[in-house]
Parts: C-alpha cells; sequence; structure tokens
C-alpha cells in the first residue's frame, strides 16, 4: 500500500490556519510545530496496537460549525483525514494510514435533549456510551446498545460502525433504533437530518448510509436514537455445557421458555475462559471445567414473573440434561461478575503479544465448526503450543450466540507471517462456502477491506464505490480503507 501522491503534504500555513480556527487547545500537533502539548501518539496507534499511522496533526472540534469549517478546508486543499472517536474499533478504521489529519470528536461531548415520553435521546456524537446509558439510568431508560468498550467508545463512533454488541438479540440493530443523524460532508455542508420522529416515509433514508459509513462518506456530529424502559427486573445466568449441540438446545430453550425477557445470549468456549483465569488469575464462577459456557440475561419489568420463567427454564435444562453446571447471580455485584467472564475475553486475548480475530455471521449449526477446523490447520501446521517457539497460543471461539455472530479469535505471541498464511484467505473461504459474511459487527476498516468480495457481489462493491464518489468525490475521506 503505497501513499496516494494526489493528497497534499501538511504545511506550517494549514496549521496556522487550523490554530486560529480552532486555538491552539484543540489542536494536538507533533513535527509540524514545536509546542506539541500533548503526546500525538495514542491518536495514532489502534486499540489492538496492530495498526499504526504518521499523523503530525490532531484536530477536536468543538461544534459542527468547525467540523464543516475542517473538512471544507480539507476538501479544498485535498488533506486526507481520519475521523476518530473512542479509538476502540477493532478493524484499524480509526487510525490514519500515513499521514491523514485527524479529527477527533471527544470534545464534542454534550447530550442535547431527552424526551421522557418518547424516550428519544439527542446527543453529541462525541458522548462516551457508558456516559450516555448512565444518564438514561436516570431517567428509567436504556441505551438499545451495549459493548465491553462502553466506557471509551463513542455513541457517534458506534453509530459509525453500526456496532452490534451484547444486546442487540432484545433491542435491534442501529439501522431501526437511530431515528436522525446531523452530519458533515467532505464539502462542508452540514446535512442535519437529526428527526426525532420514529416514522418518516419521505424519500431515501439517506442516514443509513452513515450507520455502518465507517467515516468514509462524512462525519457524524450528532445522532437522535429511540431509547427504551430500563427493565426493573434483572437476571443472569452462567451455565456450563458438554458440546456445542447443547449450547445450540440451550438456546432453542431459552427463546421458548424466555421468550420476550431474554435479553442476550451469549457463547464463551472453554478455552476462552481458561485462558481468562490464567492472564488475569480471576477464579471462574464454576468449580469444574467444561468445553463451553453460556451467558443468558433476562430483562424485564416484573420480579415475580420474570424469576417464574427462570426458575422453569432452570428446571428444564437441567432435569434434560442440557446444561452439565450453572450458577445464576444473586445481586449486583454478581452480575457484574458473570459478564465479567465474557466482557473480559477480547483484552485479554491480547495477553500474549497478538491477536488474529475474525468476526463473523454464520449459520448458528456451523459457527462453532469452524473453529475446531482453524485449530485443526494451525496444529497440523505446528504452529500451535505452550512454549515460546511457538507463535499460537490457541484458537478460541466465542461471541453472541443470540446472533449467530461468532468471533473467532487466534492469541499469538508475535504476529506472525506463517500463522497469516495459514489463516487466509482459509477463513474468507469456510464462511463464504456458507454464505456467511466476514464482517458481523465490526466493519471493514483496512483489515477486511480486501475481502469485501467473499461477502459482497461485484455488482453491489460497484454500486458502493459509486455511493463513496458521490459523496467524497475527491476521497478525502478515511482513504486505503473499507472499499
Ligand atoms: P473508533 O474506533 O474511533 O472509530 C471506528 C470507525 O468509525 C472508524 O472508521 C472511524 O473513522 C469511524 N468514526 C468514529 N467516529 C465517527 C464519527 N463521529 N463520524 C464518522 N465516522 C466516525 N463492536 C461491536 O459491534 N460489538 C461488540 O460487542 C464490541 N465489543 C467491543 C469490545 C471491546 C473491548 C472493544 C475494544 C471493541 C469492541 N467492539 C465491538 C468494536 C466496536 O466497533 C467499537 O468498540 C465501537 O463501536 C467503536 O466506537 P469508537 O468511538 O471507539 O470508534
Ligand atoms: C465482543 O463481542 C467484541 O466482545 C469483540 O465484539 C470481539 O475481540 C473480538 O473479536
Ligand atoms: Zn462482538
Amino acid at each position: 500500500l503505497q501513499r496516494d501522491s494526489k493528497f497534499s503534504q501538511l504545511t506550517q500555513d494549514h496549521v496556522k490556519y487550523f490554530q486560529e480556527l480552532l486555538g491552539s487547545e484543540s489542536a494536538v500537533i507533533d513535527g509540524v510545530s514545536k509546542d506539541a502539548s500533548e503526546d500525538i501518539e495514542p491518536f495514532n496507534a489502534d486499540w489492538m496496537r496492530k495498526y499504526r499511522g504518521h499523523s503530525q496533526l490532531v484536530l477536536k472540534p468543538k461544534s459542527t460549525e468547525e467540523v464543516s469549517k475542517i473538512l471544507k478546508y480539507c476538501n479544498d486543499n485535498l488533506l486526507a483525514v481520519v475521523p476518530q472517536g473512542g479509538n476502540t474499533g477493532l478493524v484499524g478504521g480509526s487510525v490514519p494510514v500515513f499521514d491523514e489529519v485527524v479529527i477527533n470528536m471527544q470534545r464534542m461531548n454534550n447530550i442535547r435533549s431527552f424526551d421522557e415520553v418518547s424516550g428519544i435521546l439527542v446527543a453529541d456524537a462525541g458522548v462516551i456510551l457508558e456516559v450516555a446509558d448512565n444518564f438514561l439510568a436516570e431517567k428509567n431508560h436504556i441505551f438499545p446498545l451495549d459493548l465491553g468498550a462502553k466506557g471509551s467508545c463513542h455513541i457517534g463512533g458506534n453509530v459509525a460502525t453500526n456496532a452490534g454488541g451484547l444486546r442487540l438479540l432484545r433491542y435491534g440493530s442501529l439501522h431501526g433504533n437511530v431515528l436522525g443523524i446531523e452530519a458533515v460532508l467532505p464539502d462542508g455542508t452540514i446535512m442535519d437530518d437529526l428527526c426525532t420522529l420514529r416514522k418518516n416515509n419521505t424519500g431515501y433514508d439517506l442516514k443509513q448510509l452513515f450507520i455502518g459509513g465507517e467515516g468514509t462518506i462524512g462525519i457524524i456530529t450528532a445522532v437522535s436514537i429511540l431509547t427504551p424502559q430500563r427493565s426493573q427486573a434483572m437476571n443472569v445466568a452462567y451455565f456450563g455445557l458438554e458440546s456445542y449441540e447443547k449450547c445450540q438446545e440451550a438456546f432453542r430453550a431459552a427463546k421458548g421458555h424466555l421468550s420476550e425477557v431474554l435479553s442476550a445470549f451469549e457463547l464463551m468456549d472453554g478455552r476462552t475462559q481458561k485462558l481468562l483465569h490464567k492472564a488475569t488469575g480471576k477464579k471462574l464462577p464454576l468449580e469444574d471445567e467444561h468445553p463451553f459456557y453460556c451467558l443468558i440475561e433476562t430483562s424485564g419489568s416484573n420480579t415475580d414473573h420474570d424469576s417464574e420463567k427462570l426458575q422453569n427454564f432452570l428446571e428444564h435444562v437441567m432435569e434434560t440434561e442440557i446444561v452439565s453446571d450453572g450458577v445464576l447471580a444473586q445481586d449486583q455485584t454478581q452480575i457484574k461478575e458473570l459478564w465479567a467472564c465474557r466482557e473480559g475475553i477480547p483484552e485479554i486475548l491480547g495477553h500474549w503479544g497478538g491477536v488474529y480475530k475474525y468476526d463473523l455471521s454464520l449459520p448458528i449449526a456451523d459457527m462453532y465448526a469452524l473453529v475446531n477446523d482453524v485449530r485443526d490447520r494451525l496444529t497440523e501446521a505446528g504452529l500451535v503450543g505452550d512454549d515460546e517457539s511457538h507463535p499460537v497460543v490457541d484458537v478460541v471461539g466465542y461471541g453472541h450466540m443470540g446472533d449467530a455472530n461468532l468471533h473467532l479469535n487466534i492469541p499469538t505471541r508475535r504476529f506472525d507471517k506463517e500463522v497469516e498464511k495459514q489463516l487466509e484467505p482459509f477463513v474468507y473461504e469456510w464462511v463464504q462456502g456458507k454464505s456467511g459474511s466476514i464482517s458481523a459487527e465490526h466493519g471493514l476498516g483496512i483489515a477486511k477491506k480486501a475481502f469485501i468480495g467473499y461477502s459482497r457481489s461485484e455488482t453491489m462493491v460497484k454500486l458502493m464505490k459509486q455511493i463513496k464518489n458521490l459523496y467524497d468525490p475527491n476521497g478525502i475521506m478515511n482513504p486505503y480503507k473499507y472499499i
């Protein structure tokens, strides 16, 4: 990959323009002028420390008008840009590839309005997900998305990646929950579609292009989102199971017995739990080891009603031996502890050095077979082992079983060409063979860009390129990524 020579190099004049526009506290500069007050490195490296760019300028606008002026100037001067939220994305989309200007949204962090009757929240793109959810908790509402990175990711970043997360099963995708978007196009046009209506069938629904657009056609500056009532009764159970078949039976039973109160059904293989224990020393919830684990959450409005349902479900799965063992959280602390066994996985898998991540949609019956096939393949190639001479620590699978979304992760001691050769295109071909998706929820970024053809036809990619060219004719928005 080479830097596109059509883009300008950053000069002192450019920097001066931005400093005058934003004030010096809203720019992090390195290399171009000597007055760097903040380290630029964290803005250049992604969460996994797998991708690193060489931007010399990070801009932190405080208003939509500032974003508009920045983009107009960049477009007029052919300066490439990278929109950046909390920088927790997992496909290298939020960091520059070369010297693109980073536009970081952290200073646009106001809640604009909340309607207690409709439950519609309007907020700036840079509001941290957990902050938004805590605000909503006080109003007895809940953000319809939750994920392990909630403490740092922005709601604008969530929308830009169309993040799925832990409760999509219950609340649905952001394509349904986001009612309106305010965004700035590369030429500085402010697209004010911050609609707060539940229904609006007046022409093409253009905001949908920004949901999952990964910053390639404009910068989201605010979102309007429908938030459900927060459930008063919450229960979390953690089960050990003897096979993947039993996990599928448990999922069917959960849907049957818990129906409308089921709010999450997560899968973890025994290997993830062992590695969690190894990396953190944390005691696991069940005494014995099991090949598979499931975490089930219910949330409803009536404790007695939910408890009765849950009791029936528990009796059923224990009596029929669908699950081998289980534990039900007794209080908030235990709920958090059980969730940590699932939410803590992505972080600990980076503990050994590197990790290869595949985020896949597959028919539910086939999901775990891929993990076994990849493990066999890497083992046969002599790459898996307990000591430094083997690059691969293990091959593990977990994910949002309720959404048929598998996270295949390969924690390694280092990023290794031999391992990569065994994984790609093998994984993508396998997924294509099952008509799955090579990116269920994390997006394309730079990591998956070259592989879009495994999940989308030439016609679809051509139509996407037309959209990109229409919105961003100079190609300044997040170049080298997506399509
Ligand atoms: P960033 O990482 O900063 O950016 C992501 C992409 O969006 C980039 O392409 C960037 O250019 C673009 N972007 C950011 N902000 C804007 C904006 N305002 N306008 C336009 N483009 C923008 N994802 C899931 O789907 N489900 C999960 O369960 C999940 N769990 C995670 C757990 C952990 C521990 C981590 C580290 C990540 C997880 N993710 C998950 C990945 C997920 O995509 C991100 O956490 C989150 O959605 C990204 O938000 P962010 O603000 O960090 O965006
Ligand atoms: C999760 O569900 C995230 O925990 C991250 O989507 C998955 O790291 C991964 O592969
Ligand atoms: Zn996930």
